[in-house]
């Protein structure tokens, strides 16, 4: 279906896109130039998710010419359609329904029916209405970003400059590998039985409505949609080998921010095994019944539940790219770049989940930007190394820099400022801070649950090393303060002290600091 001289507007695109789901003939969606794509591209994007829409919107409003294939016959790849998105859906429904339970028949909150609070429910609301952001992603970038696209067809990729899809050859300078990445199961007997789900499962094929969970993994997907399923009523075990929040791919995760967030979904009633192996799941008549589980203390017990969800992780889709061009991939099965995404083959480059580095939405964007402007023949290098990064439970938790215990280890004189404090004998559990947007309520009636923040400092060089929050609305705080704190000149206690906070902010930090500031030899707060 040739769309270039056809403007569908968002309703046409969702019901096009709808159609093309549900019919496996459907045909392929091509929005190319006048040349129906016969000339050179500056780039192919195998893959239209978040990195490969950026880059090819970016190299578009550069002057260059790429193109995006993808498979499915929308753009923004997962995020959209299974990964972000519903994640934050599910996440927010976490928040207030724990605020619903914490308050039920207080104040003007209602008695908390268990009934209403379904995971089915948020399911199909979320299956109900993604379509209008797979409208807007292909409205939007062939309207707004005049990028050319091939959607609803398979690239099969040929040499460094070829790819086929949709029955047509095109030729490009360089190819940009974006095609995202998959859960990855783990090898324990029972996976097929029915009932068994990750995080792509879930939202496609969720049939019924689960009353317990046991989570495989100790990943930050387990913990975020274990807090969601736990708060709708389904009681949730989380059995992981490692501690929560010491998995690899977390780093910068303070000790004290870890005990609240972990004791904080104790308190609620999880149930949390930590150096415990999952061993099987059992079931009958083809539905989970337990699984069977090795516990840190070498016992094995079986969890009863009729639900698993599986956090193990996850790993790129290479096979047929790396056939084809045959670049290096690292012992995780990740593609191997440098700084400016360039893989171990000349003009092939690669983006997103499918090379190292945290698999968040920053990171598959920047590299899709990366790539594009170095094929654009800017001299620019990415270092995703260092970066924020977040967690949902039913709290927003976000961090940033060094923990305590890192920088004890490289400062000799450390200064942390904290709410609530650490001080001998004060009763902090009655204590009403933090408070600020998000957490008044709690604050006045339940000040155990208002959140937990810490800054910490060099003492000597006035300098803002991390910043560590359990709460509400600190996350865009956090991207900010991350471009400061990473920023060559730093972020002094000073600077943080003189700028003007917005009532409370949400992580206290600027008022705090300016409690501390006057003091020419910094102390703990
Ligand atoms: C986000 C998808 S939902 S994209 O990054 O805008 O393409």
């Amino acid at each position: 279906m040739d769309i270039r001289h056809q403007h569908p507007n968002l309703a046409e695109w969702n019901s096009l896109i709808d159609q093309a789901m549900v019919d496996p003939s459907s045909e392929p969606i091509l929005n190319l130039a006048e040349d129906h794509g016969e000339g050179e591209y500056d780039a192919i994007f195998v893959g239209g998710g978040a990195g490969g829409r950026f880059g090819a919107a970016y190299m578009k409003a550069m002057g260059g010419r790429p193109l995006i294939i993808d498979a499915w016959p929308f753009l923004g790849g997962s995020c959209p359609h299974q990964a972000c998105v519903p994640h934050h859906l599910f996440s927010e429904a976490a928040e207030e329904l724990d605020r619903m339970r914490w308050f039920s028949d207080e104040l003007f909150f209602p008695k908390f029916d268990a009934d209403r609070a379904r995971i089915l429910d948020l399911i199909n609301l979320f299956r109900a209405g993604r379509g209008s952001a797979h409208a807007f992603m292909n409205w939007q970038t062939k309207e707004q970003l005049d990028v050319e696209y091939v959607l609803n067809a398979h690239a099969t990729i040929v040499d460094d400059r070829t790819v086929t899809a949709a029955g047509k050859t095109f030729t490009a300078r360089n190819i940009v590998l974006g095609m995202g990445a998959r859960p990855v199961w783990p090898d324990i007997p029972g996976l097929d039985l029915h009932g068994v789900h990750d995080f792509v499962t879930l939202v496609e094929e969720l049939d019924y409505e689960p009353t317990s969970c046991v989570i495989i993994g100790g990943s930050k997907v387990a913990m975020e949609y274990g807090a969601f399923f736990h708060a709708t009523g389904c009681t949730t075990t989380i059995v992981s080998r490692s501690p929560l929040m010491r998995t690899k791919s977390l780093h910068h995760i303070d000790e004290d921010l870890r005990q609240y967030v972990v004791g904080g979904m104790r308190k609620r009633g999880m149930i949390v095994h930590e150096g415990a192996h999952p061993v099987r799941v059992n079931g009958e008549d083809g539905r989970v019944v337990s699984v069977t589980v090795r516990l840190e203390t070498g016992e094995e017990v079986d969890l009863p539940t009729d639900f698993v969800f599986l956090g193990t992780g996850e790993r790129p889709l290479i096979q047929q790219a790396q056939e084809a061009l045959g670049f290096e991939v690292n012992d995780f099965g990740r593609v191997v770049v440098n700084r400016r995404m360039q893989t171990t083959v000349p003009g092939v480059y690669a983006i997103g989940d499918m090379i190292d580095g945290p698999m968040e939405m920053f990171k598959a964007r920047k590299t899709g930007v990366t790539a594009a402007r170095n094929i654009m023949g800017e001299d620019l290098e990415f270092d995703y190394t260092e970066y924020p990064d977040s967690l949902h439970t039913t709290y927003e938790v976000s961090w940033v820099g060094l923990t305590e215990a890192e920088a004890r280890e490289l400062h000799d004189d450390v200064v942390i400022i904290q709410m609530p404090p650490t001080v001998k004998d004060l009763d902090t559990e009655h204590l009403p801070l933090p408070c600020a947007e998000g957490t008044m309520l709690y604050a006045f009636s339940k000040p155990e649950l208002s959140g937990f923040q810490k800054l910490v400092v060099d003492g000597d060089t006035r300098k803002v090393l991390g910043a560590h929050h359990v709460g509400y609305g600190a996350k865009d705080a956090f991207q900010y303060l991350d471009y400061l704190i990473h920023s060559p000149e730093g972020l002094t206690i000073d600077t943080l002290g003189w700028m003007n906070e917005l009532f409370l902010n949400p992580e206290h930090f600027v008022q705090l600091s300016r409690l501390r500031a006057g003091n020419s030899s910094l102390r703990n707060l």
